[in-house]
């Protein structure tokens, strides 16, 4: 495939509800989209980067600096055999990996769509359908968030994960705990501890939690070895997990027994299955993270997740959870069993709705090989 012009677009979208977590709260999302031209035809991937800088280094407006300046450089005008290649073009680039998996995602769906295939088949997936939870925000009304996880259960979700952060843990799993004692609970702290908290986060172990998610700082890997020493519940990294190595190291060094695979984060199909590749041979669980993502990113997501070594429930949950219309048709739904079915017709198996698209997008632009370059 030849890569022949990038479409970069922003569009606003409002959660249907104010998500809290420990690094602050989302209500509007600048959802940042790359529809990326070939030769064969088009394919779309979605930046998860966030506004602000809070989860991660990167935000929305770095990535498109990113993505104009120095990564649609990379690779314009260029012919690759498939999108396996796209990385190694990037690999200049250091970091910015939600901007660099937007490029290969959507290289990968445009592959999908070229070759008559669903792209989780593309990918190596396996399931028909994928296991859901949901992630909750953080709650100060705790009757409210208990009335929250009924309905959540009664639609079928498997695993219930709390946002939780100093001030709003203990107490709140004790509660969740005592209301559900059977669920599948998790917690996500998203870097908001420290060593310091160790007699805290111990008390967590009274409540059999499937894992505690990232409760150390986002960039290391090293505490959360101390950590998982002194703790019997499980810990999950996401924030510290941008590649295979950095996997590999967290499972050598026992920082984690479970991985939160985002696509965004360790920048793009590939690397995401080298991390499941990896994790199944070693039978470690994986599961599907989210970053609030519209249906496009969502669809990604799903066909990730029916890859084999996706055997625990993950964040990744039906469109109406997060908006009144989604960008795409049909939106995503859940069984009542709580799982998505993997779709199996050509590309993402979801239609981009252009209208709605349009009527929220607030800007474009294009970048094409520059002309003199093309000149030559
Ligand atoms: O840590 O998993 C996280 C949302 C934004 C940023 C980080 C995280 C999250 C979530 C929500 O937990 C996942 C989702 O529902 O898409
Ligand atoms: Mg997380």
């Amino acid at each position: 495939m030849r890569i022949e012009a990038l479409h970069a677009r922003e569009v606003a979208m409002r959660l249907i509800a104010p998500f809290e977590t420990s690094f602050g709260i989302t209500h509007d999302r600048r959802i940042l989209l790359i529809e990326l031209v070939t030769d064969q035809g088009s394919g779309w991937g979605e930046v998860t980067a966030p506004e602000a800088p809070f989860y991660n280094s990167e935000t929305v407006d770095t990535a498109w600096l990113v993505l104009r300046d120095f990564l649609a450089p990379l690779v314009l005008g260029r012919a690759f055999t498939g999108p396996e290649e796209l990385p190694a073009a990037m690999a200049p680039v250091r970091g910015h990996e939600m901007a660099k998996a937007s490029i290969e995602n959507a290289a990968w769906h445009a592959q999908a769509v070229h070759s008559g295939v669903a792209l989780g088949h593309l990918l190596g997936g396996t399931r028909a359908a994928i296991e859901c939870g949901v992630s909750l925000g953080i709650h100060r009304d705790i009757p409210a968030l208990l009335d929250r996880i009924d309905r959540e259960l009664g639609a079928g979700y498997r695993r219930i994960k709390l946002k939780i952060k100093p001030g709003s843990d203990v107490k709140v799993v004790s509660a969740v705990r005592q209301r559900f004692p059977q669920i599948h609970l998790t917690v996500d702290a998203n870097s908001a501890y420290t060593l310091d908290d160790l007699p805290l986060l111990q008390r967590l172990d009274e409540y059999e939690l499937d894992y505690i998610e990232q409760p150390l700082a986002w960039n290391e890997i090293y505490e959360h070895t101390a950590l998982q020493k002194q703790l019997k519940t499980a810990l999950c990294l996401d924030e510290c997990i941008h590649n295979l190595r950095d996997t590999q190291a967290a499972i050598e060094m026992g920082a984690c027994r479970v991985i939160n695979i985002k696509l965004g984060r360790v920048s793009g199909h590939g690397e995401a299955r080298r991390i499941q590749q990896y994790c199944l041979e070693r039978d470690v669980p994986v599961w599907c993270g989210g970053m609030l993502e519209s249906g496009i990113g969502r669809a990604h997501n799903i066909a990730m997740s029916s890859l084999p070594g996706f055997v625990l429930p993950g964040d990744v949950s039906a469109s109406r959870r997060y908006w009144t219309k989604d960008l795409i048709e049909p939106e995503v739904t859940v069984n009542a069993d709580g799982t998505i079915a993997v779709p199996t017709s050509p590309g993402l198996g979801y239609a981009i709705d252009t209208d709605f698209l349009l009527s929220r997008t607030v800007r474009t632009e294009t970048w094409k090989r520059a002309a003199s370059v093309a000149a030559g």
